[in-house]
């Protein structure tokens, strides 16, 4: 037995939308949504392109675990919805053992979905899950709208908030990893609208034609993707030969990693209030109090199940977290499922093989945090501390966290530096630790922990 339940999340407004006030004759002209198969045919020609959702119910199935779980999936899928500028119509959960594997809900059931679809207007169905393309394509015989997947409604959430080029090569390129295996799926679609003869290479098939010119653009945006990160690894490369750490803030999508960034740096990054609002990538300058030098990276937020289309395609883009010395891990204190978010990020980590990089856990949003949801945290989070990127609470503490955390430099030195040498001075204080200093005739005498290539430099003025 299988049952609907409508979970009615408070934000999706459905108050006005009963069934029986809706004028089902009217809506009954339902046209048929242009969707991705009828789109598919320009996708090598557009830069990266966008679904205009509109009218959307959700639908997911409740196969294990508690309610709730369900429920805070789904409600982020309806956040998700709305980020990708979509309103929810409705919101459903189907009981079974496990997604229908023809129609990932039962087919009973999907007849009831075309109803609401009908009733409500929506134009467009989103499941809470990767669906395969014949799940797809079957439930939209039915219920006559366009279906996407969760994972469609992530890469279309990171086409309209790509800015930089490279931003959008990553995405048309993630998004064609997408559709690639999904071809045939849609292949009725495309052979509707195949011009025939003259519109296809000798001897092959439109689908074939189709993979081919996928295939062809996503080994040019590799290539572009490859070239356009080149810049960054130099970059790197400069900063690591000069011994400046770097420090890279990760964490779940709008979990307030941009708004750190800002409080700590001043760098003046978009804050938003919206899922991934941040692709492309910040590094600022940073100084801990002693005058130590550290970068410091604002990058893409992560989430539950990120497809694995875009993490390989933002690879290059994720090197900034897994090239650096130290994680600040930020999570949502408020959120209602803060340790749920901190394993998702985790999951990414490992994928992008950072899981050994330290990791400070950084429980932000304490202001509008339960303050014994931050002490279960604390509890199982050792290295963790709890601030407000939006009132500065814990600012200073995670300051000192971060620079008595930053890669200790090797050798112990004590040397006199000529005041004719400020440069050498400067460069103790940039690039190590400086224990002591004392003003004598000579020059100034430091005690210090410095790097190996500066404590070579300072050789001649030590002993
Ligand atoms: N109450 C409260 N809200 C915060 C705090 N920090 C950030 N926010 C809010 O949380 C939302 C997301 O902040 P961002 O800094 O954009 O988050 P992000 O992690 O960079 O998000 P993405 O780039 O979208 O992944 C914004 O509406 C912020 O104003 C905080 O300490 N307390
Ligand atoms: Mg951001």
């Amino acid at each position: 037995m299988s049952e609907f339940f409508d979970p009615r999340f408070a934000d999706t407004n459905l108050e006005e939308q009963t069934t029986g006030e809706l004028d089902l004759e009217a809506r009954s002209g339902l046209r048929r949504v242009v969707g991705l198969s009828t789109e598919l045919q320009d996708v090598t020609e557009v830069e990266y392109r966008q679904l205009r959702l509109e009218k959307v119910v959700l639908i997911g199935v409740w196969t294990d675990g508690d309610f709730d779980q369900t429920q805070r999936s789904l409600a982020e899928l309806a956040q998700l919805a709305e980020t990708a500028g979509s309103q929810v119509l409705d919101v459903l959960v189907q009981r079974r053992d496990r997604p229908d594997p023809a129609t990932y809900i039962g087919s009973g059931k999907l007849q009831e979905l075309h109803q609401i679809v009908m009733a409500t207007g929506a134009d467009t169905v989103i499941c809470n899950g990767e669906l395969s393309p014949s799940q797809l394509s079957k439930m939209e015989k039915v219920v006559k709208v366009k279906v996407i997947d969760r994972t469609w409604l992530i890469l279309d959430i990171f086409a309209q908030h790509a800015r930089s080029r490279e931003g959008k090569a990553q995405v048309s390129l993630a998004q064609m990893q997408y559709m690639l295996p999904r071809l045939r799926g849609w292949g009725d679609a495309l052979s509707r609208q195949s011009g025939g003869i003259g519109t296809r290479g000798p001897g092959e098939t439109k689908l074939e034609s189709d993979r081919r010119r996928i295939g062809k653009s996503m080994s040019k945006l590799r290539r572009e993707i490859k070239e356009m990160g080149v810049a960054r690894t130099t970059q790197r490369a400069q900063r690591r030969r000069s011994n400046i750490p770097s420090v890279a803030i990760a964490g779940y999508t709008n979990a307030g990693k941009s708004s750190l960034l800002n409080r700590l740096t001043s760098a003046g990054v978009l804050v938003e209030n919206a899922l991934f609002a941040t692709l492309d990538p910040t590094v600022r300058q940073a100084k801990t109090p002693s005058g130590r030098e550290f970068t410091l990276s604002d990058t893409v937020g992560f989430v539950r199940d990120l497809p694995h289309q875009l993490v390989e395609a933002f690879r290059s883009t994720l090197e900034e977290v897994a090239a650096s010395d130290l994680i600040l891990h930020v999570v949502d204190g408020s959120d209602p499922d803060p340790e749920g978010q901190l394993s998702a990020v985790r999951k990414v980590l490992a994928d992008i093989d950072a899981q050994n990089i330290p990791e400070l856990v950084v429980i932000n949003k304490a202001d509008a945090a339960d303050p014994y949801v931050i002490n279960r945290i604390k509890l199982h989070e050792k290295n963790s501390i709890a601030i407000s990127a939006l009132t500065g609470e814990g600012i200073d503490e995670l300051v000192a966290m971060i620079e008595a955390q930053l890669p200790h430099p090797q050798l112990d030195i004590k040397a006199t530096i000529p005041y004719d040498r400020g440069d050498l001075l400067a460069r103790a204080y940039r690039e190590g630790n400086v224990l002591s200093r004392t003003d004598t005739e000579v020059g100034t005498v430091i005690v210090a922990k410095v790097p190996e290539p500066l404590a070579n430099v300072l050789e001649e003025f030590c002993g």
